[in-house]
């Protein structure tokens, strides 16, 4: 279907997990600036009110209606979001829940429906009994998925509980499709679609075969949608995330799996082992992969977790160097992480506070974005974010050149003659002289410093490297070990 579509010279999406639209709205002129592409946000349609545990975050994958009332605002608060984003040339990417309607029990959803899952009405739709697969389709005797090698058991039965839509109805089909229509019709560039691997591609292709194209107030004339897929595939069951690329991207979970476990070393990983990354691992195609370092599931151990593997903010150190690698390298579709704060309490593998929702004015009540007051954490204004996102833009369409390693923790590498990193995971500092590819100069440490050439900035008195690059090409690196152990420099 779609590919992705950014202004020139932009690329990396960034998912604002649980901000409300109206925070977005007021972001998207900072990430304009900093020339983000897009933003993925959290589903904006009705979802369950869950007050035990208290509004958690999940709540928002288990729809009531796809009215637009959320936890993240109003329909027009929505609109608003994204006409002021398109305009600024930030594209908004929705998280469509289409697999599912809530789990059992019943109430009033987030905006003013009722749902009963024991009986399987949701009147807001209006969906009933028909629409879900049942004993016909799923045969455990829970109605549950249990077995992750029966692709029928993954797509017909329940996951978590949660009502499994028949997609192969064509009711289904075109309401789904109506309300990814209604977003496409306001400015909306495309969908991040959740849970894919339990949809059979070709209920998912119906569905997408249904979609308008892209709004020509913002976009190019017979654009379509972008879709990026969620299917978890580490490989060992029965369905393969590629199963699905004919349709769009798929996120690539053993991308941020791989980086985390090389960053750490784990295993007796080395830096020096990702000369071939991506595909030479055993990845998908750079072409159709989604790739990103942690989510908003296996930061908090849902999904394809594992604490002593997956980076996330909290090691905020080795976070930066494997976000840094990802973004100079040259592989699939990146997409950051921006994350709120929670007291995160790991006892026997689990976060026993896996579930805590976003920083809240009392009850279910988002409170305002302000970054940096360790409620929000704002990974993508981080200077080291920031700055990398421009490494990557300056050197789209620019392979991957000059690779260097000393065989173990340090690794260095250019992209053609716009860019070249210098990455030190030992436990010393390191000088070496390389040759980098780039147009003799002096230019700015961007881990480091504010700007990539003089002057350098001083960002509070962090900007420690200016790098001469001689006529020939070659450059002497001062890399420290520690705190941002890197060195990059672009043009
Ligand atoms: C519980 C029991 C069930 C029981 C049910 C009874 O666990 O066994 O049947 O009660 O009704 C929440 C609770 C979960 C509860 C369920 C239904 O955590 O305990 O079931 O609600 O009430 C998120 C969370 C889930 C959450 C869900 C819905 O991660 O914990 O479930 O939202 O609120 C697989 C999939 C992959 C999925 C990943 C998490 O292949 O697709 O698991 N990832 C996506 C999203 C993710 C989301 C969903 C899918 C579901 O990224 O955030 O799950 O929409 O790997
Ligand atoms: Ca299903």
């Amino acid at each position: 279907f779609g590919s992705y579509y950014c202004q020139p010279g932009r690329d990396v999406i960034v998912h604002l997990f649980e901000w409300k639209w109206t925070d977005i709205e007021r972001e998207c002129q900072w990430l304009a600036d900093h020339n983000y592409c897009g933003v993925q946000v959290s589903p904006p349609n009705e979802h369950r009110i869950v007050t035990d545990p208290p509004y958690p975050w999940w709540q928002r994958y288990q729809p009531v209606s796809y009215t637009m009332n959320s936890r993240s605002g109003s329909e027009t608060q929505f609109r608003n979001m994204v006409t002021t984003c398109n305009n600024l040339g930030v594209y908004i990417y929705v998280d469509g829940v289409l697999n599912h309607m809530t789990g059992g029990g019943s109430g009033t959803g987030s905006d003013g429906n009722s749902f009963d899952g024991d009986s399987l009405q949701y009147p807001g739709v209006p969906y009933g009994p028909n629409d879900f697969h049942g004993a016909d389709d799923c045969s455990t005797s829970d109605g549950e998925i249990h077995d992750y090698n029966n692709p029928t058991e993954v797509r017909n039965c329940r996951l978590s509980g949660l009502r499994d839509l028949d997609g192969s109805a064509n009711y289904v089909r075109d309401v789904e499709a109506e309300f990814a229509n209604r977003l496409i019709g306001w400015g909306v560039a495309g969908f991040r679609l959740d849970a894919c691997k339990h949809m059979w591609p070709g209920d998912l292709e119906a569905i997408l075969g249904r979609l308008n194209q892209l709004n020509t107030q913002w976009f190019p004339a017979g654009r379509n949608a972008y879709i990026y897929q969620e299917v978890i595939d580490l490989g060992g069951e029965a369905v393969k995330a590629t199963e699905y690329t004919y349709l769009g991207r798929v996120t690539e979970f053993k991308h941020g799996q791989n980086l985390g476990n090389v960053v750490r070393k784990n295993n007796g990983q080395r830096l020096a082992n990702l000369v071939n990354f991506g595909e030479g691992w055993g990845q998908l195609s750079g072409f159709d992969a989604l790739v990103f370092i942690d989510n908003h599931d296996n930061q908090r151990g849902h999904g394809a977790g594992g604490f002593g593997t997956i980076l996330t903010f909290f090691e905020a150190n080795m976070y930066k160097i494997a976000t840094a690698f990802e973004l100079a390298w040259d592989y699939g579709h990146v997409r950051l992480m921006s994350s709120y704060n929670w007291p995160r309490n790991i006892v026997n593998g689990v976060d026993t506070n896996d579930w805590v929702g976003p920083p809240t004015n009392g009850g279910g009540d988002t409170k305002d974005v302000e970054c940096f007051n360790g409620e929000w954490i704002c990974e993508h204004r981080w200077r080291e974010m920031y700055n990398m996102v421009r490494f990557h833009n300056v050197a789209i369409g620019n392979p991957v050149s000059n690779w260097w390693d000393n065989g173990f923790q340090a690794i260095a590498f250019g992209r053609g003659n716009r860019g070249f990193i210098f990455i030190n995971n030992e436990d010393f500092a390191i000088t070496q002289t390389l040759q980098t590819g780039l147009p003799g100069g002096e230019y700015c440490d961007v881990i480091s410093c504010d700007n990539n050439r003089p002057p350098c900035g001083n960002s509070g008195g962090a900007c420690r490297a200016t790098v001469i690059v001689n006529g020939d090409g070659t450059a002497t690196f001062d890399v420290p070990n520690g705190e941002n152990p890197m060195i990059a420099i672009h043009v």
